[in-house]
């Protein structure tokens, strides 16, 4: 590593030695921008990279609840702002047990990048808490969304910091929480985004992600000469993003063999065909059942229950492309070596971080063209700053508009990442691409606004 980038990333391993997630989401950026910074002498000067790793504001709050039962519980609330550079902070919240401040971190870290490369003027920033909101009721949902944003109001606002949905939030979960920061402020704005269509939502914005996902995949394979058609996809996760993946993967003439979550896997050999996917739709997000009930439901699916100290069978399945839509770090080394094994051409990250540094290394190590979840994942934010400009101008715009914006925003994106990874590392590194690509704006914002 050049002396700079290396001391930036010593500091962080020094002051933030616990910060497993964040460390390794630093590195893997620090890695691309070692190619630039020489020819770049006023990042290190202005201290450009020591001040992207450190947040500007973070927020930790207590979240007590009653839950059915009567009893209170407690959660810890979190809101990273990590840059305001490019535009008002903007990111997830996420409800899962994993959460802590270095997932927090990690995920703010990766947002401001992400969020430079859709081209629209947003921040980045991520919060969520620890509440489990599996097995909970809708009025135990409701009731921690409402205390969550009894604290979170103070620190958000449709200029200042507008949140959405990430693991564990979804069109409920936002609804709950804009009806409690609209009857605490007394102002309909608009301050989340990923609401209703009744209430100042966009259209495609649950789709987005998904759908970027593939509209971005799609651009690298045409550069390649390559094609979704006939081709066998897996998938991983079954939430929100990995079901409007298989939805526009089949649209595209791809068949798609998996699905997963937490607990284990479905490999249906013949395909998850839209009909099938209706169903999961309604399993997942109205039942809030398990994927394993598809197994039950359709004949000739494998259902392969979670091992997490062996490598997950579903990236040992045969197939051409792989959409990991789940969590973070979810293919591990010995996933990447089955990937290569099988033949895999292309990984599309759907989920954020979803491949280790080792994992990494080893697919592009073996060509296998990866499109960074910076890149890669950034229709559905993308969509999040169309949701505010038509929230902005009190407007709806069709269907049809929202997803031709997508498209051009995702084959945008393709263009930079893909130039950046000629000019400053090699053809078809995305990863550098994305990572420069994303870092070169947010840097030229700093220096302008001088120190802060
Ligand atoms: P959902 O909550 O809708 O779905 C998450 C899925 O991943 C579920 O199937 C869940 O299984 C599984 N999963 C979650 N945590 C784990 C874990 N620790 N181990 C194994 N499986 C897990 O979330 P999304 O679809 O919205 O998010 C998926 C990924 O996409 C995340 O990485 C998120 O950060 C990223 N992302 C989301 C965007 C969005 O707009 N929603 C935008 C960009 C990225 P189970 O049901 O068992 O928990
Ligand atoms: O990781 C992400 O980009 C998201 N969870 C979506 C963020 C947003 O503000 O729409």
């Amino acid at each position: 590593m050049h002396d700079v980038t290396e001391r930036v990333y010593e500091h962080v391993l020094k002051t933030d030695p616990d910060q497993k997630e964040f460390q390794q989401a630093v590195y893997t950026f620090l890695q691309s921008i070692d190619k630039i910074i020489d020819e770049l002498p006023e990042v290190a000067y202005h201290k450009i990279l020591d001040r992207m790793v450190e947040p500007e504001r973070t927020i930790m709050f207590r979240v007590p609840w009653i839950d059915d039962e009567g009893k209170l519980q407690i959660n810890r609330g979190y809101r990273v702002e990590m840059s305001s550079a490019i535009g008002p902070y903007k990111g997830g919240l996420r409800l899962h047990p994993s959460v802590n401040l270095s997932i927090m971190k990690f995920l703010a870290f990766e947002q401001v990048f992400k969020n430079s490369l859709t081209g629209l003027p947003m921040g980045g920033g991520k919060g969520g808490s620890d509440f489990n909101p599996k097995g909970k009721s809708d009025a135990e949902v409701m009731r921690f969304c409402q205390s969550f944003m009894t604290e979170l109001y103070r620190h958000i606002g449709p200029d200042t910091d507008v949140p959405a949905g990430d693991i564990g939030v979804g069109g409920r979960e936002i609804g709950f929480m804009f009806g409690q920061y609209k009857r605490i402020t007394n102002k309909f704005v608009g301050v989340l985004t990923g609401k209703g269509m009744d209430f100042g939502g966009s259209n495609i914005r649950p789709e987005a992600t998904g759908y970027g996902l593939v509209y971005l995949s799609d651009a690298i394979l045409r550069g390649e000469k390559m094609s979704l058609e006939g081709k066998t996809c897996l998938v991983s996760g079954s939430g929100n993003v990995a079901q409007f993946t298989v939805e526009k993967l089949n649209e595209l003439g791809a068949k798609v063999v998996t699905l997963s979550d937490s607990s284990g896997m479905i490999y249906d050999e013949s395909g998850i065909t839209p009909e099938k996917l209706a169903y999961v739709k309604n399993l997942k997000n109205v039942k809030r059942g398990r994927i394993k009930e598809y197994a039950e439901k359709y004949n000739g699916v494998e259902y392969i229950a979670r091992n997490p100290e062996e490598p997950n069978p579903l990236w040992n399945i045969k197939a051409d492309y792989a959409f990991p839509c789940a969590t973070q770090n979810e293919i591990l080394k010995a996933d990447a070596e089955n990937l290569v094994k099988n033949g895999i051409r292309l990984v599309g990250e759907g989920a954020n971080m979803p491949c280790s540094v080792e994992a990494e290394g080893i697919l592009m190590g073996n060509n296998v063209l990866l499109a960074p979840a910076k890149a890669a994942n950034a229709g559905g934010v993308a969509v999040s700053g169309l949701e505010m400009a038509q929230n902005s101008a009190r407007m709806t715009w069709t269907r049809e508009k929202v997803d031709q914006e997508l498209r051009s925003i995702m084959n945008n994106i393709y263009k930079n990442i893909s130039e950046a990874a000629e000019r400053y590392s090699t053809k078809n590194n995305f990863v550098d691409g994305a990572n420069i690509a994303g870092f070169m704006k947010v840097s030229r914002a700093m220096l302008a606004e001088g120190y802060v």
